[in-house]
């Protein structure tokens, strides 16, 4: 019998996946053309890191990613977790919404087992391609005993960050991986996870989302703010989608255009303002720049735009009330 960790790889698609017309071919490649099961085959010496299984749970570019497949995702995570027959879970994923995914598995999975999510920036049949080691490396992640109760973490790269700081910072460079202002949670290296950090905020069973009976998410739109944005833009996201919230992708510390807080103070019947930053890093402080309290909105703390909607999106499944949605946002 073996004593390796039981560790499930779920295939979602992306780069890691992915097949281009030549070796030196790094751009315009097709992703999501290999499955989950040849990705496992082709890491040599990963049957020695743990017992391996796969699944397929889609098989696309991470363009495509939906609100659906976080769900279905989120639901099979929990599932696969229950068993006593899985000691960790591996996701395989595109890197472009990696950390949206990453994310809401963070908010949604109820086990303290690891989970760990990972991609890659070159395709599996470039020269040097990345997607072999990150696989490696993440499946050994899952496979410690250390990550226990750290919530998810994405593993690219050697390192360790935290599901609820990393976010892509490059478009194509290998590198493209970090934690911002709060740093990493740790390396991979010689398949030995060494850790510097606990995340902070709550996660997994911490969070009161439970997403077992939910089939559809609230909506949830992101507008981004520039110079002589057209406010008829904004009216119609307010007035015709009427969405559940809108997170304002705002200047520095979550400002916006005095027209576009006229606009949301005549129209906010209903949608749940965020204020967020398109700096990527620092934070958008309660009460800051802005009065959240009488315009009712909400501060991101240090979320970027994309992860203050998805926290948006599972608060909004417990309650509408600002209050309420401003204390999730310091906690989670
Ligand atoms: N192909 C893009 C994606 O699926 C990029 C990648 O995976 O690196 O997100």
């Amino acid at each position: 019998m073996s004593d390796l960790n039981k560790i499930v790889i779920l295939g979602t698609g992306g780069t890691i996946a992915g097949v281009a017309g030549s070796a030196d071919q790094t751009a315009g490649y097709r992703s999501g053309e290999i499955s989950v099961a040849e990705l496992a085959a082709s890491v040599p010496g990963i049957e020695e890191a743990a017992c391996i299984s796969t699944e397929q749970i889609c098989n696309i570019g991470s363009e495509d990613m939906t609100p659906e497949i976080w769900l279905s995702l989120s639901k099979r995570v929990n599932e696969l977790l229950n068993s006593d027959e899985v000691d960790g879970i591996v996701v395989t994923h595109g890197t472009d919404t990696m950390e949206e995914t990453a994310y809401f598995l963070n908010l949604t999975v109820k086990s303290s087992k690891p989970v760990v999510i990972t991609g890659a920036m070159l395709p599996a049949t470039a020269i040097g391609a990345d997607g072999p080691l990150n696989l490696m490396n993440a499946v050994a992640a899952a496979s410690s005993d250390k990550l226990a109760g750290m919530g998810v973490m994405c593993c690219m790269g050697q390192l360790l960050i935290s599901a609820r700081y990393v976010t892509k910072t490059n478009s194509f460079l290998c590198d493209a991986f970090n934690g911002r202002g709060a740093g990493i949670a740790g390396y991979v290296e010689n398949r030995r996870v060494t850790l510097y950090q606990r995340p902070l905020r709550g996660c997994l069973s911490e969070t009161p989302f439970d997403i077992s009976g939910i089939g559809k998410l609230p909506s949830v739109e992101i507008l981004y703010a520039y110079p002589g944005m057209d406010m008829r833009m904004a009216e119609y996201v307010l007035k015709s989608l009427r969405p559940s919230g809108m997170v304002i992708a705002g200047y520095g510390d979550g400002s916006m255009p005095e027209q576009l807080r006229e606009l949301i103070s005549r129209n906010s019947g209903g949608t749940v303002f965020v204020r967020a930053s398109r700096t990527g890093d620092g934070i958008v402080i309660h009460n800051g720049e802005f009065n959240d309290d009488s315009f009712g909105s909400v501060a991101s703390d240090n979320l970027n735009p994309q992860k203050a909607r998805v926290l948006l999106m599972l608060a909004l499944t417990v309650t509408d009330d600002p209050a309420e949605i401003r204390r999730m946002f310091r906690v989670f």
